[in-house]
């Protein structure tokens, strides 16, 4: 697979390639371009001239290619599903549900074409006209996980093509094929060319290049802390505009008075959905002591039926992780929860039997006890393993939840709307989800955290648009003389 720079598929010189495999089957499904500095030049060249003209095309028109791309990819979407399972693992159910999210996203931002409001407001001078109005950047890369390798592309690319901008996307290289379809369909809609390039490659070299390149002028990243770390301090010595969405260690709070049943489902759809890689997967259940056992027993219960396998196959319920060292992540979280004195109830191995021993599949796991500040209740595992934290009241679940770095999605359930405001107000996280599990984010909503897990800026919904658009203020003076502002007035 090669670059798609300028319109077209690109090789430039020999280059070097790495095999793309199957997480359900260890199975190579295709071999990838690991790109070079050379080749991110030649695609920020090509950007840079195509947004020139990009920007001057006025913005409705610009989303009309959104809608063309919307409507191309609800075409494909069984295809585009199928791509995602093979590559990525998550099932055939939630692999729908994430090309949906890049429909919607599609369609959304195709809307902001004929709304990117500013504002106008009075001056404080008379004869003198004043606004503000959104601005195109120029060149933005955009940077995204294996997790989600449609749907955070598309929140970062559709808003940033909307507001006249152009971008490099350096999709992760463990799901290249995602980028690969989407180029098709960038083609397919007629997107003019260098407006969509894709460069695929390693983090250390493509990534690296973006971020120090003088004509990128935004970075927009998701994946993990330390790598935004490392990404917000090289733009930060470049005066890049960097927005970073990182890790999450999430929770679900269940009080006395909450639907048990109700509280089972959020927890087991949240907790081992996509095998529990969602940056927003519940990863702690902070359980009131009055209803510890029953929600104990009614978890264990819940969780015997489900089914683990390659999730093409539409009644497996949770598929591989990503690959072998997330395993090895995972088991080691496991053996450092045992050790810290945790109380395993379900799962806490490897599957190796059959059909799963080519793939990478981890038992969904069930902790007890768990001690609040133990590495086990602090860490980002990245995979199906729920921690259960005792608490005695609202104000301790709610300490318990904050007491992490992160800050990403949390969760109450209960009955007792007192209960729900106070929870919905102290929660210090992006999002928060009341009587509903920790997934499930909307497209027309700000998406992101607080604290460990973003630096302030926000993917998806209008607030994306803050992302890929300077506010340029323009003052209009009709008066025919020279006014001075702060002082002729005053
Ligand atoms: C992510 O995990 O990085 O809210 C994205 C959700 C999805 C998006 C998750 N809509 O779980």
């Amino acid at each position: 697979m090669n670059n798609y720079i300028n319109g077209k598929w690109q090789e430039i010189g020999t280059g070097h390639y790495t095999a793309v495999l199957n997480p359900a089957t260890g199975e190579e499904i295709a071999q990838v371009r690991l790109s070079s500095t050379k080749d991110v030049d030649t695609a920020v060249s090509a950007a840079k001239r195509a947004q020139k003209e990009w920007a001057l095309v006025p913005a409705p028109k610009r989303a009309d290619y959104l809608y063309e791309i919307g409507r191309v990819m609800k075409e494909k979407k069984e295809h585009l599903a199928r791509v995602l399972t093979t590559e990525m693992g998550k099932v055939i159910e939630e692999a729908r549900g994430e090309v949906q999210e890049g429909i919607d996203m599609a369609f959304y931002m195709a809307g902001e074409g004929r709304r990117m409001f500013g504002e106008t407001v009075p001056s404080e001078l008379q004869d003198k006209f004043a606004m503000s109005v959104r601005a195109p950047i120029g060149v933005v890369g955009l940077i995204t996980p294996w997790n989600f390798p449609v749907a955070i592309a598309t929140w970062k690319s559709f808003p940033a093509i909307v507001a006249g901008n152009t971008f490099i996307w350096k999709p992760a290289t463990e799901t290249p094929l995602m980028a690969f379809e989407m180029a098709k369909v960038f083609d397919e809609v007629g997107l003019p060319k260098g407006v969509a390039n894709i460069v695929f490659g390693a983090g250390a070299e493509v990534g690296t290049a973006l971020i120090e390149h003088p004509d990128v002028r935004v970075i927009s990243f998701t994946g993990s802390t330390e790598t935004g770390r490392h990404v917000a301090e090289t733009g930060g010595r470049h005066l890049k505009k960097v927005s970073l969405e990182m890790g999450g260690k999430n929770a679900v709070i269940v009080m006395e008075d909450a639907d048990i049943e109700l509280a089972v489902e959020g927890i087991l759809w949240s907790a081992f959905g996509t095998a529990g890689q969602r940056c927003t997967a519940c990863s702690r259940v902070i359980v009131h002591k009055d209803v510890k056992a029953e929600l104990e027993q009614k978890l264990l219960k819940a969780m015997k039926p489900l089914t683990i396998g390659n999730g093409l196959d539409e009644s497996v319920k949770i598929g591989p992780v990503i690959n072998q060292k997330a395993l090895e992540k995972i088991a080691s979280y496991v053996e450092i929860g045992k050790q810290e004195g945790a109380k395993l109830l379900a799962g806490g191995e490897i599957l190796k039997e059959g059909v799963l021993s080519k793939g990478h599949y981890y038992a969904p796991t069930l902790f007890s006890d768990v001690r609040w500040d133990s590495r086990l209740a602090q860490e980002e595992i990245f995979g199906p393993v729920i921690s259960l934290i005792e608490v005695e009241s609202l104000e301790e679940a709610i300490d318990v939840n904050n007491s992490v770095v992160y800050g990403l999605s949390s969760s109450i359930f209960s009955k007792d709307i007192n209960k729900v405001f106070q929870a919905q107000r102290d929660l210090d996280t992006g999002i928060v989800y009341v009587n509903a599990g920790t997934t499930g984010a909307e497209i027309h909503l700000p998406f992101g955290g607080t604290k460990g897990t973003g630096n302030g800026h926000r993917d998806s919904g209008v607030a994306a648009l803050d992302v890929f658009t300077e506010w340029k203020s323009i003052y209009v003076d009709f008066s025919g003389k020279l006014q001075r502002a702060q002082i002729d007035n005053s």
